[in-house]
């Protein structure tokens, strides 16, 4: 039998033991930069730009310091993010152009369409570029576009097409395009110029902001863009107003739903290309645009936290912020990144950037709060976007059929910090493929060139294997593999396995 005085301490013990964890968030909130480097952050060792309210996330919630996107690339990852299956799986998954077809498969689960299922209501604002409208047939702007948003899930939507560098440059909500006056229909072309139109190159020395490469067909608001497109003025956005413009639907969408759980899929343009903050975030760095829109998305992220905080939903959300893919300095404007970069490391201590299987092309920021489950800290576990799906559908208690989400594991332990352990490896993917097992990294050997000259990206490629140990090299400058043939080559293998199996969930 139990001494008294055990006793008291027993029931003093369960007595101050705080309620049952929630097993299931109220709300979600993913917040997806595009383009936002590692080392973009305060958190993540950035002292040349002040992030606070990423910052705060980060101390109030789990940073991970091995956290990944799939791909280097936007379309890809976003691809990866919305179906819990690996981009390369697919045709058709690579940087969409603006009149591409709705790549996702409405058929199949989805993290809204099973978030959805859970009773949660589901809204994507910002970037999409994911496509609209179904394969082979002509997309007509002016008509409601479908399929979109909301046959894979999302209850409401507030959209970009693609991107803000690529036509059409105008908002898209619950898929029709917002503002459009019939008299003057919107048509985008993108394999052959509309005569009469100018474009960045007949109008070059007109341009607000000049294009480095790529960049110079259609002209919107003095900057040259990727395709062309006529009509449709009356929509045009105006890119200084469109961080104004994604945060407000946001936070709309937060009042307007509070009274239900709610899925929110915030996509935010900042920092890709064309970087034009609001006069209001110019010159807050010694960086020039790309700078001043990482203060620009800061404060976006500032305005989803007080929004939470106001309707009384901060303790119960979980908000998670991470990134598309890494950095990259020259897209395709002169707009002084590389010029007034200074020693900002965008992609600290790691090689490469977007574009790249280096570390910067994958390895992104990443951070976990959820006030009344997570504690706060930092974690080293491998997690990657590819397992959002099947972690929040076990969050919400929806189990998925066999063939849904086919390489999304339940994450759940590593995201939610109760185990330092993550995944045993991570597929890193631009162009070919990388494994990255424990502290290993194997990239495979692929043709094309080792920098991209444009971007001035190290892509990785190499006709030989290459194999850096992270641990004592995380800038990946020692390759291995000569030295270590058997385990290149069994990473090698392991590689080659997982990439011609039809699925990696369990
Ligand atoms: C590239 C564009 C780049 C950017 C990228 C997509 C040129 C020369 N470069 O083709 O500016 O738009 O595509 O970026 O056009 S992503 O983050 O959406 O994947
Ligand atoms: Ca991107």
């Amino acid at each position: 039998m139990m001494k008294l005085p055990a006793l008291l301490a027993a029931l003093a013990l369960t007595t101050t033991l705080p309620a049952a964890e929630p097993a299931r968030p109220r709300n979600i909130v993913i917040i997806y930069a595009d383009d936002l480097g590692y080392g973009d952050l305060g958190c993540y060792g950035a002292t040349r730009v002040a992030t606070p309210n990423m910052d705060r996330l980060a101390r109030e919630g789990l940073r991970f310091t091995s956290g990944y996107a799939t791909s280097g690339t936007c379309t890809p990852s976003r691809f990866a993010l919305l179906s819990g299956e690996y981009p390369w799986r697919r045709a058709n998954t690579g940087i969409l152009p603006g009149d591409a077809a709705l790549v996702l498969d409405p058929a199949r689960a989805t993290l809204p369409s099973v978030l959805k299922r859970a009773g949660y209501i589901t809204a994507a604002v910002g970037k999409w570029h994911l496509g609209l409208g179904a394969p082979g047939v002509p997309l007509d702007w002016n008509r409601p576009l479908a399929p979109g948003p909301r046959e894979v899930g999302f209850d409401y939507s507030f959209i970009m097409a693609a991107t803000a560098d690529r036509v059409p440059c105008v908002y898209v909500e619950n898929q029709r395009v917002v503002g459009l006056d019939p008299q003057d229909p919107l048509r985008v072309d993108y394999d052959k110029p509309f005569p009469g139109e100018p474009t960045g190159v007949s109008d070059r020395a007109k341009l607000k902001l000049d294009w480095s490469h790529g960049h110079n067909m259609a002209v919107v608001n003095g900057i040259g863009r990727i395709g062309y497109s006529t009509g449709g003025r009356a929509a045009q956005w105006v890119d200084e107003d469109m961080a104004d413009t994604f945060t407000g639907r946001a936070v709309a969408f937060i009042g307007r739903e509070k009274a239900r759980p709610f899925f929110l899929y915030f996509a935010p343009h900042d920092i890709h290309v064309p970087r034009v903050p609001h006069p209001r975030f110019v010159g807050k760095t010694t960086m020039g645009p790309r700078g001043d829109a990482i203060v620009q998305l800061d404060w976006e992220v500032g305005e989803i936290l007080g929004a939470l905080e106001r309707h009384g939903l901060a303790r119960d959300t979980l908000v998670i912020l991470s990134s598309d893919n890494g950095p990259v300095i020259d897209d395709g404007y002169q707009d002084g990144a590389v010029t007034r970069l200074g020693d900002h490391r965008p992609a600290a201590n790691f090689r490469g950037g977007k574009y790249s299987r280096f570390e910067a092309g994958t390895r992104v920021p990443f951070l976990v709060r959820w006030p009344a489950r997570v504690q706060p800290g930092v974690s080293d576990a491998l997690v990657s976007h590819v397992d959002l799906l099947a972690t929040c559908a076990a969050l919400a208690g929806q189990t998925l059929a066999q063939n849904d989400a086919p390489d999304s594991p339940d994450a759940r332990a590593a995201l939610l910090g109760d185990s330092p352990a993550g995944r045993a490896y991570v597929i890193e993917h631009a162009g070919k493929l990388a494994l990255r097992e424990g502290h290993w990294k194997f990239i495979a050997p692929a043709p094309g060139v080792a920098v991209q000259k444009n971007t001035n990206t190290e892509t990785a490629n190499l006709a030989a294997p290459q194999l850096y140990d992270l641990a004592t090299d995380a800038g990946e400058t020692k390759n291995l593999a000569p030295a270590e043939p058997a385990r290149a080559a069994a990473m090698a293998a392991k590689l080659a396995l997982l990439q011609q199996s039809p699925r990696t969930r369990p």
